[in-house]
């Protein structure tokens, strides 16, 4: 014995938590574990490999895809494919759903909708990347799965988590019973439970968004940035800014240490700019499991009616009494973007 949980065993260990089930969503969540470890080895010697930079091809969203967006898709979709459990991945990387037309997914029940490499902006210059994924189960009962089948709400995920490919490797996921996660142990091969039952703080002292676009925010976020960064001894302000590129990093920064990571809707993304079904969804569902809150400045993330595959949306998320002051923020002032003048400013030509 060494005193290890694999996450292969806790992932059977935890299988008693659902009576019903008959180790689908357990596989699933396997088959997705050796994927990520996959796509961990490549991300890791990424720049010994002609793997960095541009595939030459753009997204459904218009953005040029990076060679480890490409590969990191191929990989979860071919676990995923081979697995046999799921009936149709959704991709920020595909333009539309993808059956998995094959004889042991025949009677496949889970849906898997994923961010496979997000923030891979960060590859090139080797800063930390992730996954995101999402898993609902089917509502039709017979025949091919259907839109309607993938176009549910937050509330409905059976699971989800996240992979960070960092100075260690982290999987963290949730199917709705807390958050645990677990590191890659290279010499082994293996995710071993490293952080059970995580939460995170009802406060923190970090807010994460990108401040470079400040003159484009609604007023309430103005606000709020304003607030985080007022001296306030008895709230321990002025708070400390993070900021990576890469949501899934800042979010696991803030889900240990406490904080608030925001991108609002702005002058050029009106809708927000993360996607509610592979982005914004699973990392509110493992957020509130972990005791957290996440909003569109309005409402809660996973109660959003979700109308399209890609759909974005504005998102604040963190740690509980920083995204409801937040809130406050943003239900005080108008929703509208008027662009701030800076009156005072001294141009240096
Ligand atoms: P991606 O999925 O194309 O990588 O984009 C998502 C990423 C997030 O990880 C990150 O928080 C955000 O985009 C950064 O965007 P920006 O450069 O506009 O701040
Ligand atoms: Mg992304």
């Amino acid at each position: 014995m060494t005193g290890l949980t694999t996450l292969g065993q806790f992932i059977i260990e935890k299988q008693a938590d659902f009576p019903y089930a008959k180790g689908e969503l357990s596989r699933l969540l396997r088959d997705i574990g050796i994927a990520a470890k996959i796509v961990n080895r490549e991300v890791n010697k990424a720049g010994l490999m002609d793997i960095l930079g541009d595939a030459g091809s753009t997204n459904v969203q218009g953005e040029s895809q990076k060679k480890l967006d490409v590969f990191a898709n191929d990989q979860f979709i071919s676990a995923l494919r081979s697995g046999g459990e799921c009936c149709i991945v959704v991709s920020e990387e595909n333009d539309e759903y993808l059956y998995i037309d094959s004889e042991i997914s025949k009677n496949a029940k889970y849906i898997v909708a994923m961010d496979p490499l997000d923030g891979s902006s960060n590859i090139d210059v080797n800063v930390s990347v992730g996954t995101i994924f999402s898993i609902f189960r089917r509502k039709s009962t017979e025949g091919k799965a259907t839109l309607e089948d993938v176009l549910q709400k937050g509330v409905d995920q059976v699971a989800a988590g996240y992979v960070i490919y960092g100075s260690s490797t982290m999987l963290v996921y949730t199917t709705g019973k807390g958050v645990n996660g677990f590191t890659l142990d290279p010499s082994i091969g293996e995710f071993c439970l490293s952080h059970p039952n995580m939460t995170i703080p009802k406060d923190g002292h970090i807010y994460s968004i990108n401040e470079g676009y400040y003159t484009h925010f609604p007023d309430g976020v103005k606000k709020y940035i304003k607030y985080c960064q007022v001296e306030d001894e008895a709230t321990n302000r002025p708070y400390t800014s993070r900021y990576t590129g890469s949501m899934v990093a800042d979010l696991h920064r803030n889900m240990i240490k406490g904080g608030i990571f925001i991108y609002p809707i702005t002058a050029q993304a009106p809708n927000g700019k993360l996607r509610l079904v592979y982005e914004c969804n699973p990392m509110a569902f493992i957020i509130e499991q972990a005791g957290g809150f996440a909003s569109n400045g309005y409402q809660r993330i996973l109660t959003l009616d979700v109308t399209e595959l890609h759909q974005r949306s504005a998102i604040f998320i963190g740690s509980c009494n920083m995204v409801k002051r937040a809130e406050e923020m943003m239900a005080c002032f108008s929703p509208q973007i008027t662009k701030t003048s800076f009156e005072g400013v001294v141009n240096i030509q």
